[in-house]
């Protein structure tokens, strides 16, 4: 198979889009797709501090590296769940990252600095762990925003995360749910904007951008993951998008066309009667936000500070307009004009990977395969789907909702 671009040897195929690419073309592809997204919903506007939420996983830290190929002004926050042998590495693949690049990095450590971990804390407030972490990193990242003064939170949800979301979403026909996933939900009522920028790129091919970046990250799963309904939903898609290419991302993207309004009203009937906790001052509908509950019931302090400084606040309207990110093709695979230097006609080699027009400066190497990138079916190659649920816990559900896998 030929790149779709540049016609040199591909190394990875992209069934949905019936295309390969080698990996410069592959790099510029993932990139136009980010900025297309960005460009679409009107995310992130040039000259706004973003703060990403990062877990370690290939999707946060795949995102975050692409925001800063892009130009963004990108900090990360990584939270760390005191969850025994997945926890730490995790935190070193972070923390790897971003010293490679010299970008700043927040830590906030559970245990450390609020006084419980993921297994007591969910104990305590009789919750099933992915409900307290979610929670958990829910609050710390609004918090972190507000408090350092950041214009947005970017979450590291895919075109996988997405599908599976809707489709649970979907089988239990949860409307107030599917009011709020949204590749971009605004600022208001306290809470800080969040936005997706990955949405048009699979969880394959985030492996593969790691693999071709060099970027190490965490592929073992959360031990807690077991018996997560939202992987049962994946792999449900997954059979069918193996059948029929494109079918997730038409499925998602159509819902986004068509589905826009689709719970609005009790959106915004949730909105009501939201007001400060009298604790932390966090929006919430009751007198104690779930938070700071959770926190207490485990022994723990909610009131600690996040090591956030407040930047300097950015200027321009939230949304202001398109960001400018080099060229950018609209097709329905918009690889963009590819370079027309010399392109790697090999196989991806292992190490550094020099990909023409990147520039994030050195990466690490990691567990960079030697080989092509896997064509096969999403769950094909190193895409641990803890991972993808590492990031897909990132969202922020509107208050007061009870918990999902976002
Ligand atoms: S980290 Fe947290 Fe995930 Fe582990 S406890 Fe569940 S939500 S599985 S994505
Ligand atoms: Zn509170």
């Amino acid at each position: 198979m030929k790149c779709r671009s540049c016609r040199e040897p591909a190394v990875i195929e992209l069934r949905r889009h019936n295309a390969g690419f080698c990996a410069p073309c592959f790099l510029t592809y993932c990139r136009n797709q980010v900025v297309r997204a960005v460009e679409e919903h009107k995310m992130i506007a040039r000259g706004e501090r973003v703060l990403v939420a990062v877990s370690g996983g290939k999707d946060s830290l795949a995102l975050w590296d692409l925001l800063l190929d892009l130009g963004y002004q990108a900090d990360g926050l990584y939270i760390g769940l005191g969850i025994g042998g997945y926890s730490e590495p995790s935190g070193e693949y972070t923390r790897s990252f971003a010293e490679a690049r010299g970008v700043t990095l927040v830590e906030v450590d559970l245990p450390g600095d609020f006084g419980y971990d993921i297994r007591s804390g969910a104990a305590a407030d009789h919750r099933v762990p992915c409900s307290a972490c979610g929670l958990s990193k829910r609050h710390i990242f609004d918090r972190a925003a507000v408090e350092g003064g950041y214009d947005v939170v970017a979450t590291g949800h895919n075109l996988d995360d997405e599908a599976a979301v809707l489709f649970g979403n979907l089988l239990h026909w949860d409307v107030a749910y599917l009011a709020r996933q949204r590749p971009v939900l605004p600022e208001r009522d306290g809470f800080p904007r969040k936005v997706k920028p990955l949405v048009r790129l699979a969880e394959r091919e985030m492996a593969a951008y790691c693999v071709l970046r060099g970027i190490d990250y965490q592929v073992e799963e959360c031990p807690m993951s077991a018996g997560n309904r939202h992987l049962g939903y994946k792999d449900a898609l997954n059979a069918v998008e193996e059948r029929s290419p494109g079918t997730k991302a038409a499925f998602y993207h159509g819902f986004l066309e068509h589905g826009a309004n689709l719970g609005a009203e009790i959106g915004e009937r949730e909105r009501e009667g939201l007001r400060p906790c009298s604790n932390c001052g966090a929006p919430t509908v009751g007198e104690i936000c779930a938070f700071c509950k959770l926190v207490r019931r485990a022994g723990g302090n909610p009131n600690r500070r996040i090591p956030v400084s407040a930047g300097p606040v950015s200027a321009g309207p939230v949304s202001a307009g398109p960001v400018s990110a080099g060229p950018v093709s609209t097709g329905p695979v918009p690889a963009g004009p590819v370079p027309a230097g010399p392109v790697s006609a090999g196989p991806v080699s292992a190490g550094p990977v020099s990909a023409g027009p990147v520039s994030a400066g050195p990466v690490s190497a990691g567990p960079v395969s030697a080989g092509p990138v896997p064509a096969g079916p999403v769950s094909a190659g190193p895409v641990p789907a803890d991972a993808a649920l590492a990031d897909a816990a990132l969202a922020t559900p509107a208050p007061g909702a009870k918990e999902t896998a976002k």
